[in-house]
């Protein structure tokens, strides 16, 4: 399998659940501004739509887009730790990636994507920090967000709330995604990704 990424977005969460897999895998880092990849190939062959993550299998399929990356690399987990088995279990990590992609993910890239002017900063904050309100008060009490087991959806909600250090946003509102924060990044699956981006 090959993961195209560029460092420190939202393709790091597939490179963590990579990791935590421990199974052989190549990168290959895609440059925002050309859509070159480092070895010269125009990634929008790869992904006409311009984003990571892609994965690419070994019989050339490429998968695209976070929460399809995400599932099959938890599905394809050789120790079967990443993705619950029961129906209602699987259902959560739908329930919970879908959220986090069309609310949370959604809300960050506003700032990523626009020039915004003051009113609209305002808005836009406002619901980045309602959005995180519920996710602090879901995650009371939990290790982990299914089944209280580390898997994609946590990989995916710690990538994520990484767009509030680059925003500089203060997460001091939400202690127990600060300590959910603090949880994942003594996990060498991201200390790991951390060096190899
Ligand atoms: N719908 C896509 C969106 C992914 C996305 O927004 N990726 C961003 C990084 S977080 C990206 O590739 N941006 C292009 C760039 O930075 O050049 C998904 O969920 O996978």
């Amino acid at each position: 399998m090959k993961l195209y990424y560029i460092p420190s977005v939202c393709s790091l969460a597939s490179h963590i659940l990579l990791n935590e897999m421990g199974v052989e895998y190549q990168l290959e880092k895609v440059q925002s501004k050309t859509k070159l990849t480092e070895t010269g190939q125009d990634y929008l062959k790869i992904n006409p739509k311009g984003f990571v993550p892609a994965l690419e299998l070994e019989n050339g399929e490429v998968i695209t887009e976070n929460i399809a990356v995400l599932c099959y690399l938890a599905e394809q987990d050789p120790q079967q730790k990443l993705m619950p088995t029961t129906s209602l279990g699987r259902a959560r990590v739908f329930e919970w990636l879908g959220y986090l992609n069309t609310e949370l993910h959604a809300a960050y890239v506003v700032f990523f994507r626009n020039k915004l002017n003051e009113q609209e900063k305002e808005e836009a904050y406002r619901e980045l920090n309602s959005i995180l309100k519920y996710v602090n008060d879901k995650i009371e009490g939990l290790t982990w967000l299914v089944e209280n087991s580390f898997g994609p959806v946590d990989a995916y909600l710690y990538v994520m709330t990484e767009g509030s250090t680059h925003l500089g946003h203060d997460l001091t509102p939400y202690p127990n995604l600060i300590a959910f924060r603090e949880r994942i990044e003594q996990r060498p699956s991201l200390q790991l990704a951390r060096q190899q981006e």
